[in-house]
């Protein structure tokens, strides 16, 4: 099969391409600027050596490509009006996407003492990955983006995660070849198989076949026309193709390309819009094919450079010691013509600038770049309308989650209307309980269907794909664009996006430094399905340590909670989905669970993070206790509960005080974490020398790491999760751990002073339980009927 390029040239006058490649040449010539200027911005003396930057740092390989697409797309946008932002993955391309913004006006009015002019030109260019200047990538700091681009692979699930619910939007995102190759991107393709034309926005993907990474040819740039384009129309995609390296018949060519796409997106939005069309479209995807560092150097020191791989950072790297690379590049920087380009004062010319549009349809002043300027908070129903009864703590049981859908339910009906928040998950909603929800909304989805499908729609709000990448790309890409959302996932898989997450985080903390940056939603993850009931699957479903990862990160934008019931996972959700710019880890079980807090209770208890269940101990408050019990996490909870019942009976002079940790950077210092408590007070709560006996949801060294400066902590002894997993009976999993009731008690008798000699007959009813229960399961498959039947009193 042979490719003919699918678009007929649009109808260009010289005038308008000439203009194009003004604007194009501006934008190489800044981006070259960036990368080696410190003075001379302008060429307006011959260059020398002091005006180059002594360190030589940033991308100009994939630079031309985005400066054209960015060209190209203000001529779209203004030509027809269009709201429309860009994610440009090969972020890595900073100076492209400055350039442009500076070229538009974005920047300086972002920026004042940036000016568009040649006092404004130096600091660009001076600043430029510069101690004290702006990050080499596309960044938080760049007006205009929502994608760092850092870390390949996010690109077009950012993308759709803006288009979203965002029907007037065009999202044009550049796809790196390079990038093209990660999973994550690879499955993001599939985008276009949830994006509802009625209710959404369009994507237009631009796979960007410059034809290399950093050191490697690309796969697919080397693959054959006809096989890359079989692959495109399998993604569902209609691909429009522009390659060359003569400037103005590219123009040519990509003016075409994107005339054809917006007709096509026009069309398609129009026939499911206005006709009711039901068939999944194919949406166009630009392939455009140019040289790696286009324009740039053709060879150095007698190496190609300009077309292969050897263009992807600075092409000439020797400026300042080397007169013949000095003199190439001041040959490079003058065969864009800047006298041409910019005026006596170095602002740019007119016809530069014919292209670009005004105001908010500036890609760098699209404010769906920074959607805390659209947020509206989140429609949230009263809690008491969900809440359960606890008339006696510990005697009733409830599955958090599927009390949390419920909640759900009516927040996706209360946004109905004005669509804004989301459900992700990577195929997991209903197994995560939370199945409520589609009473209000259906799942998205615009493939074919089958009548014993359930719950699809195509202007559904829940969003499943088995890819937590391309879920956590959505959500970002959602959040980031000023819309609210849940991300809920098995717990151990979740770890797929830890890197992403990272990203996210770092967005985030940057962000809050910028002051032109409206906050933004939460990204809230729900990890259910956790280590402790796999029930059904078991070692490979079993790890605790997302949270872990998450708390390394910037403490200001991370939040981890563990609601021990029901009614505190209502009250910690209500908590997160109206909170901004963090990243809160809600960790809780979707199996029966017992309610320990009213309403009222559970929303103090969250609101102070940690305390006392003065109910649960011994402890009276005449002096200070002999022992403490604490737990973080819903299983550690009610293993806590029930170890302080057993030391009530055997050991009832004991004074035990029972806390309960719900906000888990309650335990860092005051100093490290917003959340962190004061010595004082955290010497209140856990004493300063009495043996804390620890049980934690996860891996015991978190507690350790958190605590480690307070006064008790010599005497802090915790029980967590030890790697010991399998499909067991739930209380197995505790025992084999060590974080079973037994056990906790025959650590407050190995730890507390005084009770080894007194507690021996104690201590080894305990161990006796134990040999019990190991035997028991093995003869009947369940576990103790003192174990499964317990309920506090019993
Ligand atoms: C996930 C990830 N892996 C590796 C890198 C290191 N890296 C930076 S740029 C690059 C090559 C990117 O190639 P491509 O996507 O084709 O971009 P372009 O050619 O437009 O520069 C690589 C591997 C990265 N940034 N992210
Ligand atoms: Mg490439």
């Amino acid at each position: 099969m042979s490719v003919t390029p699918s678009t007929a040239p649009a109808a260009l006058s010289d005038q308008e391409v000439q203009e194009l490649d003004a604007h194009w040449r501006a934008a190489n010539y800044l981006a070259v600027g960036q990368i080696y200027l410190m003075a001379n911005p302008l060429l307006r003396e011959p260059l020398r050596p002091e005006h180059i930057k002594p360190r030589l740092l940033g991308h100009w390989g994939t630079s031309p490509g985005l400066n054209l697409v960015h060209t190209h797309l203000n001529r779209i946008v203004k030509q027809r009006d269009l709201d429309t932002i860009c994610v440009w993955g090969p972020g890595h391309g900073g100076p492209a996407v400055l350039a442009n913004s500076w070229l538009e006006g974005s920047y300086s009015e972002t920026y004042p003492d940036v000016s568009r002019d040649a006092e404004g030109m130096a600091k660009l260019f001076r600043q430029f990955s510069f101690p004290g200047g702006v990050p080499s990538h596309v960044a938080p700091e760049t007006p205009g983006s929502i994608h760092e681009g850092g870390e390949l692979g996010y690109a077009l699930s950012h993308a759709y995660g803006a288009a979203l619910d965002n029907p007037g939007l065009l999202v044009a995102c550049v796809i790196g070849d390079g990038e093209a190759e990660t999973g994550p991107l690879a499955a993001s393709w599939h985008g276009n198989k949830f994006l509802d034309p009625v209710h959404d926005g369009a994507v237009l993907p631009v796979l960007h076949l410059n034809g290399y990474k950093i050191a490697n040819p690309t796969v697919l740039a080397r693959l054959p026309e006809d096989e890359l384009d079989a692959l495109l129309r399998g993604y569902g995609h209609e691909p429009l193709y522009v390659s060359g390296q003569d400037p103005l018949a590219v123009h040519r060519a990509m003016a075409a390309a994107l005339d054809t796409a917006l007709e096509r997106i026009a069309a398609i939005q129009r026939a499911a819009r206005e006709d009711g069309a039901t068939g999944r479209p194919a949406w166009p995807v630009i392939v455009l094919r140019t040289p790696k560092g286009w324009t740039g150097p053709a060879e150095v020191d007698g190496v190609p450079v300009e077309g292969t791989w050897r263009a992807h950072q600075v092409p000439l790297d020797q400026v300042r010691d080397n007169p013949d690379h000095l003199a190439r590049l001041e040959a490079w920087l003058r065969s864009y013509r800047p006298e041409e380009l910019f005026d006596a004062t170095g602002r740019p010319l007119p016809g530069v600038l014919a292209c670009v549009p005004d105001g908010t349809r500036r890609l760098g002043s699209n404010p769906h770049t920074n959607g805390g300027l659209l947020l509206r908070d989140l429609p949230l129903p009263p809690l008491e309308d969900y809440a359960v009864p606890v008339d006696k703590p510990g005697t009733t049981l409830h599955e958090p989650t599927r009390i949390l859908g419920d909640l759900l339910e009516q927040v996706m009906a209360d946004t109905a209307e004005r669509r804004d928040f989301r459900l992700v998950g990577p195929d997991e909603t209903a197994s995560n309980r939370l199945q409520a929800v589609y009473a209000a909304t259906g799942k998205a989805w615009q493939a074919a269907t089958v009548p014993t499908d359930e719950h699809l729609a195509r202007d559904g709000r829940v969003m499943e794909i088995l890819s937590e990448h391309t879920c956590q790309g959505w959500l970002e890409g959602y959040l980031l664009t000023g819309r609210h959302g849940l991300f809920s996932c098995y717990e151990a898989f979740v770890h797929i996006v830890d890197s992403m997450v990272n990203q996210h985080i770092k967005w985030l903390r940057t962000s809050r430094g910028i002051a032109w940056r409206a906050p933004i939603a939460s990204l809230n993850y729900l990890l259910t399905s956790h280590v402790w009931r796999q029930d059904h699957n078991g070692f490979s479903h079993q790890d605790p340590g997302f949270v872990d990862h998450v708390l390394n990160k910037s403490p200001e934008a991370v939040r981890v909670y563990f609601p021990p019931d029901a009614n505190t996972l209502l009250a910690t959700a209500d908590h997160v989905l109206r909170s901004r710019d963090y990243v809160n880890v809600v960790v809780a079980g979707k199996q029966p669970c017992f309610d320990w807090l009213t309403l009222d209770e559970a929303r103090v208890h969250c609101a102070r993070g940690a305390g006392v269940w003065e109910w649960a101990g011994t402890d009276d408050g005449t002096r200070e206790p002999d022992v403490v019990l604490a737990a973080a996490g819903d299983v550690p909870t009610q293993e806590v509960i029930a170890a302080a019942g057993l030391l009530r009976r055997e050991l009832p002079d004991l004074a035990v005080r029972v806390v309960n940790v719900v906000d888990l950077a309650r335990l860092m210092p005051a100093e490290e974490h917003p959340h962190g408590m004061p010595d004082a007070e955290f010497d209140a709560l856990f004493t300063r020398d009495r043996p804390v006996i620890f049980a934690y949801h996860g891996y015991p060294w978190l507690i350790h790491r958190l605590a480690y400066r307070r006064a008790v902590h010599p005497q802090l002894h915790v029980r967590g999760y030890k790697e010991s997993g399998t499909t067991t009976t739930p209380f197995d999993m505790v025992v084999r751990n060590d974080l079973d009731r037994y056990r906790l008690v025959m650590d407050v008798i190995d730890r507390t002073p005084g009770l080894a000699v007194r507690a021996a007959a104690v201590r080894q009813r305990m161990a006796d339980q134990r040999a019990r229960h190991h035997d028991w399961i093995r003869e009947y498959g369940t576990d103790l009927p003192e174990v499964a039947d317990w309920t506090r009193g019993s």
